[in-house]
């Protein structure tokens, strides 16, 4: 079942829309996974997708992190071999709950998924970048020193590429030219940061293509710069360091004001569902940066520097505000109770998490809001929107062994209901970005 997305012209150019339907319903590319992963024995909330997407190919890349070769192999033609080619990853990611507290100084649980972003390359003698995507189709050709005019780039994903270009050299990384070919299995406009994993692949490659040659923090940084300079879209930290510090098994605690970052283990025989409501959202003409302003001013009003230091009875009679710090507080508690291994308290605290977006923040739609309603009726423990909102996914914590059928039985419900055609998968948490070895083959 494929997800089809309502987009502007405008939209279907950039990363964040980057070929939704041809990846939806290409079986090759859904076939295509990370594949040095845990086994699903191992971490416990693994499964191949199940609705939109047949089951992954066995591993067949030796390297590490390995990807199964059918992507791999695409890019390798179009850069026409292997010679000098170097190849980075860099994962989505979907956030189990804290959503719009990253920006606040506050506190967010992502987890990097086995859906990424392949970028491979190799320098070029002259100061060209050459960047073609295999899912856009398109080619962008830039200066390396990034002073093309942003306005002016078509498509509009090459404003990614100038972006990254201009944080790193900022950065004192002036980069060489490079040829590129970038392939992307991130689903486009759905809150899973298919336009940071492309930004991330980026500065990874630019910057060296280890990810060691400059502080990961410091790379994130430079991905968000990039994605503010190519979208003037106000976003937070969150995207960027889950793809950069990404771990097999395990969410991300974030404290995005020390950028402290601790991995907590998913528990075993649970799964994380996702479901695509068939409806891309765009940042850029949605009220994100509202809604952000909006937050600062309380917090200006407040007295504080952010609304992460709000306490409860400061904002008690401001819905805004109180999305902020009690999302913060169950982001924490989520955290907690994963390590506690308390997983009766997971359902109630997502689902605590999607009526605050919906009725505090208002960000949710009738269509994610039904489509909480229904996995919920399908016996998830919990579910909630996940990422910016105003369309886009939702995330839902079910039972492993029952994650198929309630995938099938809410898709169907749910296209009965609205006549818009969902996609839906379990993701499993995966490292994070890093160079992948081309193998011997
Ligand atoms: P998504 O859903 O990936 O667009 C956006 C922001 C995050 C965070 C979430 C809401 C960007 C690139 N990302 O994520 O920083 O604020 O919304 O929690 O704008």
């Amino acid at each position: 079942m494929a997800a089809r997305h309502e987009q502007s012209d405008d939209d279907r150019d950039r990363p964040e829309h980057a070929g939704a339907e041809d990846r939806a319903g290409d079986p090759a590319a859904a076939r295509e996974e990370p594949s040095e992963q845990p086994s699903p024995e191992a971490n416990g909330h693994v499964d191949s997708p199940v609705v939109g997407a047949p089951p992954p190919a066995p591993a067949v890349i030796v390297g590490f992190p390995l990807v199964a070769d059918g992507r791999l192999a695409a890019l390798i033609d179009a850069m026409d071999g292997r010679d000098g080619l170097r190849v980075v990853r860099a994962p989505g990611r979907v956030n189990l709950i804290g959503d719009h507290t990253d920006y606040n100084d506050g506190f967010v649980l992502p987890l990097a998924i086995d859906r990424d972003c392949l970028l491979a390359w190799r320098p070029r003698r002259d100061e060209r970048v050459v960047v073609r995507s295999l899912d856009l189709g398109g080619r962008v050709e830039v200066a390396a020193d990034g002073s093309d005019e942003l306005g002016t780039i078509e498509p509009q994903w090459g404003r990614f590429v100038v972006g990254a270009l201009r944080a790193l050299r900022a950065r004192g990384h002036a980069g060489p030219g490079m040829e590129a070919a970038v392939s992307s299995t991130v689903p486009p406009g759905s809150g899973l940061s298919s336009s940071s994993a492309f930004a991330v692949a980026f500065v990874l490659a630019i910057g060296g293509g280890t990810g060691d040659e400059l502080d990961r923090r410091e790379l994130a940084r430079a991905a968000l710069q990039a994605e503010q300079l190519a979208t003037g879209v106000p976003g937070g930290l969150m995207d960027q360091l889950a793809s950069l510090f990404g771990a097999a098994g395990d969410a991300l605690l974030v404290d995005c004001r020390t950028l402290d970052i601790d991995p907590v283990p998913l528990p075993q025989g649970l799964a994380l569902l996702v479901v695509h409501s068939g409806l891309a959202r765009t940042l850029a003409g949605s009220a994100y940066a509202e809604r952000r302003a909006e937050c600062e001013v309380i917090a200006a009003r407040l007295g504080i520097p952010a609304l992460r230091d709000a306490r409860t009875d400061q904002v008690a009679d401001d819905p805004r505000a109180r999305h902020v710090v009690s999302e913060n507080q169950r982001v924490l508690d989520t955290a907690a109770a994963l390590r506690a291994g308390d997983v009766a308290a997971l359902g109630p605290l997502l689902l605590a998490s999607h009526a605050s977006l919906r009725d505090d923040f208002e960000v949710s739609t009738p269509e994610l809001d039904l489509l909480v309603d229904l996995l919920v009726e399908g016996g998830a423990l919990g579910a909630r929107l996940t990422g910016a909102g105003f369309g886009g996914c939702v995330v839902a914590i079910v039972q492993r062994n029952h994650a198929d059928d309630l995938a099938a039985k809410t898709a169907r419900r749910y296209q009965d209901a609205t006549g818009l055609e969902p996609s839906a998968f379990v993701v499993r948490a995966v490292d994070g970005a890093g160079p992948v070895a081309l193998g011997a083959r």
